[in-house]
């Protein structure tokens, strides 16, 4: 995989508004490869650590979530474990050196798709520190009508907030009352582009109204040195993991470094 170019203006964008728009960053063969890759992934079943949504149709309706498909399939673990994403995700945190926290594919299914309600990420992760972020690459041509990605400019520096759930939402708008809420940017995009977003961005993906299934390949980072808080999550549960210490080793392993 060739390095992507990212820009000085890219990342100043990054850092001012908590999420950016990179067109075109896969190349013809690279999608092909995951698409191929994430369709096998999809008529499989796995184990339930990492097939998170199952037997939770109301859950299934935001989205088909299958986590660190990296460990049991070769053509994702190609796709994640190369440096090109990782390097880009290094710059646009600022990070000497970045760690993968988990892949997930997120499918949402036509028929009686739900949005993703307006959440930040970070709530949901057992972190100390707040340098993560997420690439979502779009393994289908994307807009409003099948669920794009939408951020809010600039919220990723209000904080973090209570977790919002998923299937039952609170207004997560109704937490931030001091705030302007600016007009949400929809990331309205090509398959093989994508977004990046920060852990504390609020974002939003409206439901698939389409007739074939939206596909995202989503890919999350961690500054090194991010550490382990001891909050439950699917991850990190049945590890042995101390709180303080260094989310690390050969299951958070590093991408790109300096
Ligand atoms: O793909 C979606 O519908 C939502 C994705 C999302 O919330 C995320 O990648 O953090």
């Amino acid at each position: 995989m060739e390095r992507y170019p990212l820009t000085a203006e890219q990342v100043a964008f990054f850092r001012e508004n908590g999420f950016v728009q990179l067109n075109d960053v896969l190349s013809a063969d690279e999608l092909e490869a995951l698409r191929t890759a994430a369709d096998e992934v999809l008529s499989q079943r796995f184990d339930p650590k990492i097939e998170t949504s199952a037997n939770n149709p109301e859950y299934e309706k935001v989205f088909v979530q299958k986590v660190n498909l990296w460990r049991v399939h070769e053509g994702i673990r190609q796709y994640v474990l190369s440096p090109k994403i990782a390097e880009i995700a290094r710059q646009l945190i600022g990070a000497r050196a970045i760690r993968l926290w988990h892949d997930h594919l997120l499918t949402k299914m036509p028929g009686d798709s739900k949005p993703s309600p307006w959440h930040q990420d970070r709530p949901y992760w057992p972190m100390i520190g707040y340098d993560q972020l997420s690439c979502w690459m779009a393994l289908d041509d994307v807009d409003e009508h099948n669920g794009c990605m939408q951020f809010i400019p600039g919220s990723h520096l209000w904080g973090e907030l209570e977790p919002i759930n998923l299937v039952t939402p609170q207004d997560i708008f109704a937490l931030v009352p001091d705030k302007e809420v600016k007009p949400p940017y929809i990331a309205r995009m090509k398959a093989g582009s994508c977004t990046f977003h920060h852990g504390l961005t609020f974002h939003y993906a409206g439901a698939n109204h389409t007739d074939r299934p939206r596909r995202a390949m989503v890919t999350i980072y961690m500054a090194d040195g991010t550490g382990y808080s001891g909050k439950g999550h699917v991850v990190t549960d049945g590890l042995g993991l101390t709180p303080g210490e260094p989310l690390a080793g050969e299951l958070f392993p590093v991408l790109a470094q300096e």
